[in-house]
């Protein structure tokens, strides 16, 4: 018995995110006090997700995003969840969000944040049973207290996130944060309702052996991601590709990897968007010693011009990046 008692208690992400606050004197728990919306909005969105098969809400909704992509009823029901808990929450006056063409307004015109998100990304995955995940920003907003945020506000550089995260709903569902001063990993116990930190500090390694993408595209990527692709063969690297980029980018952080999404003929700026999903994971990528770039350009610098840009993304371990370019870079110099 004693033992048992003796035995360290988890650290709940509410804890964590507490004692994180207490390091930062001046810190008025407004950050803090968002993290937990999100947290929150995820153990509901979790919920619906797993009872998906039961509750007849997978298929599609009918109706297409802003993209022209159908809509999955749960991406519909995550986009909900996520805007009304951060709405509920205060701290945020206006939302980005993968489902809704223009910027959304909270009614907090004294939230201090901005949020961008994908509320459910890798969506064509739902009706398969495969990993899914949110991905998430958080901008200090740049227009005065008491107004609407604006779309400057929602326009800033991926340097500017004040922390960015993921939710993978996979075999268990984690959330991955960082606020810059590293990366933690929290793993969900549903029968206590809490995040338990699982995964703490976590460094992606310098270098890997798995890469992923769809290769179903080859023929239309740019001749530096062909010669790699090649190169990756003859160094016997592994190929895994789920098509749920938190899912790809999860595997390959905590192994050592490379996701890459090129430019292709149907997509000729890449697949991804620029400002809630590739800044989110650059930024994490970055706190965990990677690297993220559009072939050639650090993610994190590009200044996004529209809330729905895309943008090609080479992201993960730093060695494999950097070989990327190398490869990139020669197929200029060969032309
Ligand atoms: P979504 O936001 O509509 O779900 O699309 C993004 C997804 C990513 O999760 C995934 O990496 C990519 O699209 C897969 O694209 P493709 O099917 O072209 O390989
Ligand atoms: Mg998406």
């Amino acid at each position: 018995m004693d033992d048992q008692l003796a035995l360290p208690v988890g650290t709940t992400l509410d804890r964590f995110i507490m004692r994180k606050q207490e390091e930062f004197p001046f810190a008025s728990g407004e950050l803090s006090q968002l993290l937990r919306d999100i947290a929150l909005a995820t153990k509901i969105v979790n919920r619906e997700i797993n009872r998906a098969g039961l509750l007849g809400v997978t298929g599609t909704f009918g109706q297409q995003n802003v993209q022209g992509e159908e809509q999955q009823k749960l991406d519909v029901i995550a986009n909900i969840r996520f805007i009304r808990a951060l709405r509920n929450g205060g701290e945020v006056c206006t939302i980005i969000s993968e489902e809704e063409e223009g910027i959304i307004q909270t009614g907090n015109t004294k939230g201090k944040y901005v949020v961008a998100m994908d509320p459910l990304d890798g969506s064509s995955n739902i009706d398969v049973n495969v990993a899914i995940g949110t991905i998430f920003s958080i901008y200090r907003r740049l227009s005065d207290n008491g107004e609407d945020g604006t779309l400057e506000d929602c326009l800033q550089d991926g340097t500017k996130q004040v922390a960015a995260g993921y939710i993978i709903y996979g075999s268990s569902t984690m959330l991955v944060y960082t606020t810059g001063c590293g990366v933690n990993g929290f793993t969900y116990e549903p029968s206590l309702g809490e995040f338990f930190l699982s995964h703490p500090n976590i460094k992606t390694p310098q270098d890997g052996k798995i890469y992923s993408c769809n290769e179903g595209n080859v023929n239309s990527f740019p001749d530096g991601i062909k010669a790699y692709l090649n190169y990756c063969k003859e160094q016997h690297y592994s190929a895994r590709y789920i098509g749920s980029l938190v899912a790809d980018f999860h595997r390959n952080l905590l192994k050592g990897g490379v996701y890459l999404y090129p430019p292709t003929a149907k997509s000729p700026n890449g697949k991804l968007r620029l400002v809630y999903e590739c800044n989110a994971l650059a930024m994490i990528i970055e706190q965990a010693g990677g690297k993220a770039t559009d072939g050639s350009e650090r993610i994190l610098d590009k200044t996004p011009t529209e809330l729905h840009q895309r943008c090609p993304l080479v992201i993960g371990s730093p060695d494999m990046v950097d070989k990327v370019e190398e490869f990139l870079a020669a197929e200029f110099v060969a032309v």
